[in-house]
């Protein structure tokens, strides 16, 4: 049986009792996992002073895991360094956070060749490579100098920005340079995949050969938009079983009359949490009736709190937060409760039903799953309504939704007002066209589709290739 080696910076081992873990890419390989045995490889999450050049193997049934240690140099430098303050902010159109230092670069190229010598003993000859994500974009190039001439995916969670915008970061030209290491590249949307082609088309000088697929010289690459979806059916049966949910049921008592407005997001200044709440705060202003008719609820998972901006972000959110219900608060009426506890997914399920409006608001998104999962959730009789950034992955796709430039305040608190004053026909209406697209991207076909074209559509490398591969490499990196 063919084998599908996914690699990606965390990877989620079920726990002692076997029961998988519910994060969203395990969720969304499990069914390929059904039908290719499977290896997992990536970091264990865990600091250690002198971690193990070789992988500890985890035998689960059907999937082997193997996770490597990082010194906290390497987490501090190729993680909360290069990945998370200078690749995130760049990808998500934030130059001015941007902070590429070149020690920082050299520990993310660093950890990246580790992991590929490490993961290359495991590779054999017939399996299907798949890497996830901005940490490990340059994990084929050295996989290639190791001599792996298998087919190697890459999907890219996270927007790719204009020519422009990533052109800005200093080493931006060696990650194009490795990107043709892969036979195919995937991407949330078709703008992403656009500004990738013409990056590598500016930057290196590559040919566009088909509608999707760039010629860089000596390697072909195929670019692709293949937008993640989210587990439909799990979701929905999630939100019909967690009425008994005590957190629900004190929620409901708590909301009394009150119509609930929910935002989701993990705490990320992508997610435009501040800009948010201010847009609350003018639609309060703007329409004084609903003070007290209204409570938003801000779910926000504190993440990266090792990131000096993740912490400026909290304290702006905070006091942001303090300031609007300080002003417009009453006695027994808070406008915006703002948690940052982690929920399981039967509650939140259960909290998206409950609400009449979901805010997903991003500055800018890959994709933005809650947005499909509030729309999955919801009563099919009586169901909210979503108002989605433009700037969301998902707004390519949900179209229905009330769509809003999250940088606009009084557009954002005037399609909250819209939301709530919606005839019921019109939202059963918005959300049946919505619920279809979310059916056509389902995860499981998402990452179907994604391992078909891989196994379908092979580069083939003669050996000189990866000798050309080998030496452009140790070219490459000799900054
Ligand atoms: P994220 O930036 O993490 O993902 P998102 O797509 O919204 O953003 O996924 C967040 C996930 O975390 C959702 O499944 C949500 O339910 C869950 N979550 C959020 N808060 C939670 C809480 N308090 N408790 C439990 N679960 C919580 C990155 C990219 C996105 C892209 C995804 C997938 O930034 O653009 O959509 O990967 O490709």
């Amino acid at each position: 049986m063919r084998r599908l080696v996914v690699i990606s910076n965390r990877v989620p081992i079920p726990d002692a009792s076997g029961k998988a873990a519910a994060g969203g890419l395990a969720v969304a390989l499990h069914e390929a996992f059904q039908a290719y045995q499977g290896l997992w490889f990536g970091w264990s999450g865990k600091v250690s002073a002198n971690p193990a050049a070789q992988p500890k193997i985890i035998d689960k049934g059907q999937v082997q895991y193997a996770v490597m240690d990082l010194t906290s140099l390497d987490r501090q430098e190729y993680y909360n360094g290069f990945a998370n303050r200078a690749l995130w902010p760049i990808m998500h159109y934030r130059i001015g956070l941007s902070e590429f230092s070149r020690a920082d670069y050299a520990g993310y190229l660093r950890v990246n060749r580790s992991f590929a010598s490490a993961l290359a003993h495991l590779i054999q000859p017939d399996d299907l490579v798949w890497v996830h994500d901005y940490h490990l974009i340059p994990l084929a190039s050295e996989l290639r100098a190791a001599g792996i001439t298998n087919p190697i995916g890459y999907f890219h969670h996270i927007p790719w920005p204009a020519p422009e915008v990533f052109g800005a970061l200093p080493g931006s030209t060696e990650l194009l340079r490795v990107i043709p290491d892969y036979d195919l590249v995937g991407v949330q949307t078709e703008r992403d995949a656009d500004n990738l082609r013409r990056s590598l088309v500016q930057e290196l000088g590559a040919v566009r050969r088909r509608a999707d697929l760039v010629d860089a010289g000596s390697r072909c690459v195929r670019i692709k938009s293949n937008p993640i979806g989210i587990d439909v059916s799990g979701f929905q049966q999630a939100a019909q079983r967690s009425g008994s949910s005590r957190l629900l049921k004190q929620t409901i008592a708590g909301l009394g009359t009150r119509k609930l407005i929910i935002g989701v997001d993990r705490l990320d200044y992508s997610k435009g949490i501040p800009e948010r709440m201010e847009a609350f705060e003018r639609f309060l202003v703007s329409h004084p009736e609903h003070r007290g008719q209204v409570t938003y609820l801000q779910i926000a998972p504190t993440s990266r709190s090792e990131v000096p901006e993740y912490a400026t972000l909290s304290r702006a959110v905070n006091e942001t937060l303090g300031r609007i219900n300080g002003s417009l608060g009453e006695p027994g009426w808070v406008p915006i409760h703002y948690v940052t506890s982690t929920y399981s997914r039967a509650v939140l399920a259960g909290l998206y039903r409950l609400a009449r409006v979901g805010l997903v608001t991003p500055i800018r998104d890959g994709m933005n799953l809650v947005a499909k999962e509030f729309v999955a959730a919801q009563e099919p009789q009586d169901p909210g309504v979503l108002i989605l950034s433009k700037f969301a992955g998902a707004a390519e796709e949900l179209t229905d939704a009330l769509i809003v430039n999250p940088n606009d305040k009084v557009e954002v608190a005037e399609a909250i007002q819209l939301a709530l004053h919606m005839s019921r026909e019109e939202r059963v209406a918005r959300w049946q066209a919505m619920l279809k697209v979310l059916w056509a991207s389902d995860v499981s076909r998402w990452a179907a589709a994604f391992i078909k074209d891989l196994a379908g559509n092979r580069t083939s490398r003669t050996r000189s290739e990866m000798v050309l591969a080998k030496k452009e490499n140790d070219d490459r990196y000799s900054l």
